[in-house]
């Protein structure tokens, strides 16, 4: 059994065929923590109206988070946008579960953290989803995919043509959405005096380090099977759950020489809504000096 102070979860779709509801159960059966949360798309509402799919495994992680949460785990439920029916609920606690429209995390080194599930961000930074699963992961499938289709182009006598290159600049797009959502979302966490944000909702787990806060994703259970986990000290790191569960990433450095992409411009009305909305609990420190 791993012991973790918190744990977070988001972007499960349970209700969608991709769901990988195995993994997840047998994660929720060999982690142990005294926090968990749910940070949104917990359960697929979008995909349900278009097909009533709910199979036992799905209806297996329901009874298990139920009964984490019977079990003295606190568990908390941000909801995102393909369970934003849930949002109506908000500041209500449903079967032990909180749920809340935002948390503020406060880690066992004292760092507050806003915990958003991130959909927030769609007004500021947009990509298709198509994108992302191509940056994501295609990046050595592509290569291995030139060499053979040019090697077959060679036998048939035809010129080379590189798959690559046709595919890379859309692998350049995905990244710079990926490096804009980062930046809006520590952004937003540095508007709002906190040391970091904790979102899902891109299905790219990670972390990055602002000037002044730090930006972790905790990922999907519908590809990549990952959960971002605070240790007893407080040290955040990413776990990629399969076979073989492992440390995908660890939380970096502070020391960080490089300076951060620009931000996409945030407009103060997304900040203050970020910052206003009810959640627990609420700031209970002085802010850091202000930016500008
Ligand atoms: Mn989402």
């Amino acid at each position: 059994m791993h012991q973790y102070r918190s744990v977070f979860i988001s972007d499960v779709h349970l209700g969608s065929a991709d769901c990988q509801a195995d993994y997840l159960l047998d994660f929720l059966a060999h982690v142990q923590c005294e926090t968990l949360y749910l940070v949104g798309d917990i359960i697929d509402l979008i995909a349900m109206q278009r097909r009533i799919y709910f199979p036992e495994s799905h209806q297996q992680v329901i009874r298990r988070l139920l009964a984490i949460a019977a079990n003295g785990t606190r568990v908390v439920y941000i909801p995102g946008n393909h369970d934003e029916f849930l949002r109506h609920f908000c500041g209500q606690t449903l079967a032990g579960v909180e749920l809340q429209q935002k948390a503020v995390h406060t880690a066992a080194d004292g760092r507050r953290f806003v915990v958003c599930h991130g959909d927030q961000f769609d007004q500021v930074v947009r990509c298709s989803p198509m994108l992302l699963l191509v940056g994501d992961r295609a990046h050595g499938l592509l290569l291995w995919m030139n060499r053979w289709w040019n090697a077959w182009r060679k036998l048939r006598n035809k010129p080379y043509w590189s798959l690559a290159a046709w595919v890379k600049p859309r692998i350049g797009k995905a990244r710079a959405f990926i490096q804009r959502f980062e930046m809006a979302a520590l952004t937003v966490a540095e508007r709002g005096h906190y040391d970091g944000f904790i979102c899902g909702h891109i299905h790219s787990a990670g972390f990055r380090r602002g000037r002044d806060g730090l930006y972790c994703n905790d990922g999907d259970w519908v590809e990549h099977c990952t959960a971002l986990v605070e240790n007893h000290a407080g040290r955040l790191e990413i776990l990629h759950w399969s076979e073989h569960p492992r440390v995908l990433y660890v939380e970096p450095e502070e020391t960080s020489t490089q300076e951060p992409p620009a931000s996409p411009p945030i407009a103060p009305s997304l900040v203050e809504q970020i910052n206003t909305m009810p959640g627990s609990p609420g700031p209970d420190r002085e802010p850091k000096a202000a930016l500008d």
